[in-house]
This record gives structure tokens, sequence and C-alpha cells, in this order.
């Protein structure tokens, strides 16, 4: 099976020419970063710096009491951050957790906005921790004006928030009241004009000097949901690397104008209608969590509330040096790559990142399987504990990974939260689409409310690979009448 449609995955799933010298550099700068590579997010992680307190626009989905809603789920207040205790934390943490290999700067403002406060924790970054890659996020206003800065510390990736690219900025006036820009506030679609311009400006200086520009739009539906492929064909054009469509995340308690105004989240059929309206112009980062501004450990999960600041300030440089251990840390970056060479070859590449219906199945018709999953790429959670699953689409010629999808509360709260009651209504109603859903392990109550959706559940791939066990799950399952469960 060929997999040359390309997409932000692993070496196979990129679909490059080893012989390619730019596709190489690429593949280089993307293979551990867990938001650019799609195989990296289940092995790889991140931690979000929140030292760039300030913002230069107003966003109707975002109140500024909380974190950049551009990079963030709305609603949450992250801890700021001097740069000195920044990069404190980021060397206490990397010798926590040694599969870190990416620091941003996300907020809980404008990364562009705080440009001394970001740069500085930057500089002191490249110095101190060099294996780390940088990144930051930006609403896009400022990127010309720092572009130097931006190449001089390496930073290699940058993630532009662009959420419509209508010229007469009569769509952005819905999206952005006003724009912040020499001492003055511009208003309306004049001010969606403005920051259109400067996005494109921007975007256009990083893919000249060769840093990967991943974009974001927050799908706002009946606001800019008809724009969005415009959006991407655009990006395709200017040579953006990747392309994450977020769903807008709207509740009156967020406090935002939207939220207020009652303008609905999308939903997550919305999102995979989006997806496919965009996915066959631009490749799609699906694994998006919309991380907090101080986001701690593996995309989707957040280990922030480990790490206080009483655990790393009072701690000199030099001890913290030592305790990052840049030498272990490199051991341990080899395990996880020889572990994902492993994984590659038990998975045999049936992934696919884009793919129509007739491209995954000879009939034409494909299923929705969900997983349950606690990392390194195995069905290895129980679906008691989950508080998300992973949707793949799947026929019997190949399967694409479609989203992810979260929980407000698993099924199981553990002994020591448990109130007696098993919430499964929200479990039926996020996998009501869903054919099969593959765990490690689920109860007989559970198993038969999922039956009443028509869902069937199935924990005999446990503890197998995620993507094998979906096509042979679907194969099995859908396809064929006899059960053929050996995986290699
Ligand atoms: Fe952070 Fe963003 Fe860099 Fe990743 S997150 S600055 S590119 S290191 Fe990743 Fe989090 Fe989604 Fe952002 S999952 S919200 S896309
Ligand atoms: Fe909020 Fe980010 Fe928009 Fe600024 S750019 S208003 S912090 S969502």
């Amino acid at each position: 099976m060929s997999c040359s449609t390309g997409g932000c995955g692993t070496s196979s799933d990129m679909g490059f020419d080893p012989n390619d010298a730019q596709a190489l550099e690429i593949q280089e700068k993307i293979n551990n970063h867990p938001c650019y590579s799609e195989g990296a997010h289940q092995h790889y992680a991140r931690i979000h710096v929140a030292v760039a307190p300030a913002c230069n626009i107003q966003c109707n989905y975002c109140n500024r009491k909380y974190d950049c809603s551009n990079e963030s789920r709305p609603g949450v207040t992250s801890g700021k951050l001097t740069p000195e205790e920044a990069v404190k934390k980021v060397l206490y943490i990397g010798g926590e957790i040694q599969q870190l290999s990416v620091v941003g700067i996300a907020g809980p403002g404008d990364a562009l906005a705080n440009p001394k406060k970001t740069f500085d924790t930057f500089r002191m970054l490249q110095e101190k921790s060099p294996d780390l890659k940088l990144c930051l996020s930006t609403n896009g206003l400022r990127i010309v004006d720092y572009i130097d800065e931006i190449e001089k510390y390496n930073v290699d990736h940058v993630t532009v928030t662009i959420n419509t690219i209508d010229p007469t900025g009569e769509i952005g006036s819905q999206i952005y009241p006003w724009v912040h820009w020499n001492h003055k506030k511009v208003w309306g679609a004049e001010g969606a004009k403005l920051l259109l311009e400067k996005q494109l400006e921007g975007i256009k200086a990083l893919t000249d000097r060769g840093i990967l520009v991943k974009a974001n739009s927050v799908l706002i539906p009946g606001v800019n949901d008809k724009d969005l492929p415009n959006v991407a064909k655009k990006l395709k054009e200017m040579n953006v690397f990747l392309h994450n469509i977020m769903p807008l995340l709207s509740s009156p308690e967020f406090g935002t104008k939207f939220g207020l105004d009652g303008v609905p989240s999308a939903t997550d059929q919305e999102q995979m209608a989006a997806q496919e309206a965009c996915g066959m112009d631009m490749k799609l980062m699906k694994h998006c969590r919309q991380c907090r501004a101080d986001a701690v450990g593996l995309i989707g999960e957040d280990r922030g509330d480990e790490f206080g600041k009483e655990a790393f300030v009072s701690l000199s440089f030099e001890e913290l040096e030592k305790k990052y251990n840049i030498k272990a840390r490199a051991q341990k970056h080899e395990a996880i790559e020889n572990w994902r060479t492993q994984l590659e070859a038990a998975n045999e590449r049936i992934k696919l990142e884009t793919a129509t219906k007739l491209e995954l199945s000879s009939t034409g018709e494909t299923k929705l399987v969900a997983i349950t999953t606690a990392g390194e790429g195995m069905i290895n959670m129980h679906f008691g504990s989950a508080q998300e699953f992973l949707v793949y689409e799947a026929g019997d010629k190949a399967i694409k990974f479609v989203m992810h999808r979260k929980l407000e509360s698993s099924y199981c709260s553990g002994p020591e939260n448990c109130n007696g009651t098993n919430p499964i209504e929200e479990i039926k109603v996020t996998l009501k689409d869903c054919d099969l859903l593959l765990t490690e392990k689920i109860g007989d109550c559970p198993m038969s409310e999922l039956q009443s959706i028509n869902l069937i559940a199935d924990e005999s791939y446990a503890n197998m690979p995620v993507e094998k066990s979906v096509f042979e799950a679907v194969k099995t399952h859908f396809y064929t009448s006899k059960k053929e469960h050996e995986l290699g």
C-alpha cells in the first residue's frame, strides 16, 4: 500500500523522497514536534511558558481575562512567569519529563505583543536547552516587525491564526472588533483588512526564510465556515506547512462576545465537514487539543498542576542544568525513535493523511472507529478511564485519522471521586456516529449501553498498535464474516 498522499505524520506517511534535501530538512524539523508531526504526538511532549500577557487585537471568541483562545480552550487562566522563571521551569520539567521536545510561547496574550519577554525567554533557552525546538503562536499582526529576532533565535515553528481571507474585511469585522496599530484602535472592516494584510505579509516573510508555518483557523459556523476552503487554498499557495481548524468553543460563562451573544460551539460534525472541505487543498492537523498557555506534557494530557513555581524558582541555573541532564535526554529520545520504528513496522503503513472514501474502501462506504489510548500508539486505556476518544475513518483498503473527541467526565471517576453515577449519556452523544469502539477493557454495563446506539465495543485489540488494529477490526466486523485478529 502506498502512502504517497502526504501529510504531517512520520516519514512513511509524509511520503517524502529520501533524496530530496529540502524534504529531509523539513522531516528533521518536524520529526519530534508533537503538533507538526501527528506521528510524534503520542511520544513527545511540549511545554508552554506563559510569559506574554498583553494582546494587540480583540477576537470575539476571547475574553482577555483568560488565555489567548487562538491556541487555548477559552475560560482557562495560566499562571504568568517572568522570562527567567520560564527558563527555570523548562529546565526543571525537561529533566522530569525527558520526552519534552518543544517549548512554545502561546500566550496568555500574543507572543509578539510582548516581544521583550518572548525573545528574552527564547535567547536564554537557546543557550541553556539547545536540544529543544522553539515555537511561537501569534495573531500575525507583528510578524514582519520581529522576523529578524524569530530567525536569530532559531524559532523554527510559527503558528499564525488566520480565520478569513475575505478582502472586504466584512467577515473579519464579525470576528475582530478592533486591531491596535500605531497607538490607536482601528475598528471594524478596516481593522480586519489591516490584520489580514499583516498576516499575509508575515506568513510570506516566514516561509521566505524557511521557517515552518502552521496556520490555525477557528471554525465559527455561520461566520467563516464558507471562507475556510479559500483560506486553505491561499495557505497552500503560500507554502504554509499545516492547517489546524479548531472548533469554536463558546459558552456564556466564558464571557466572550460570541458566548454572550449565544453563538453556539462548532459541533464535531461541523468540524468534520470543514476538514473535508479544506483537506483536499492543505495538509490538516487533526490532533490539536487546544492547549492552555501553560500546558505541560503530551498533547492531550496536562501535567501543569504537578509543577508549581515553588518546585523550581529557588534552584540555581547550575542545579537546574544538572537536573536537565541533556545526555540522559538524548538517550531517552533515541529509545523513543527505536520504539517508533518498531511501531511503524507493526502498523504496516495502512494510514493515509488525506483520502476519499473510495481510496479507503472498495465499496465507497467507510466506518468510524473510536479508540482509547494512554499514548505510545497503543490501545492501552480502559474505557472507564478515557477522557477522550481518537476517531478514525476506515475501510478495507486504508484508514485515516479524523479527530479526537473530548469528554467532560470519564465513565469512571476512580474510587476517590466516585459519586455512584457513571455518566454514559455524554459518551453516547460523543460517539453517536461511530460504528466501532476499540478499547483495552470495558464492563458489561457500558457495553450494552453502547449497543443501544448500534456501537460495537471490542476489547480484543487490547495493547495492540492502534492503526493496524483499527484496520483489522473494521475488516473483521464489517467486511468479512470470519475473525482474523492476528497482528504482526
Ligand atoms: Fe505549542 Fe502551538 Fe507550538 Fe504546539 S501547541 S505553540 S504548535 S508547541 Fe499544538 Fe496545543 Fe494545538 Fe497549539 S496541540 S493548541 S497546535
Ligand atoms: Fe485573545 Fe489571542 Fe485574540 Fe488576543 S489574539 S484577543 S489573546 S484570542
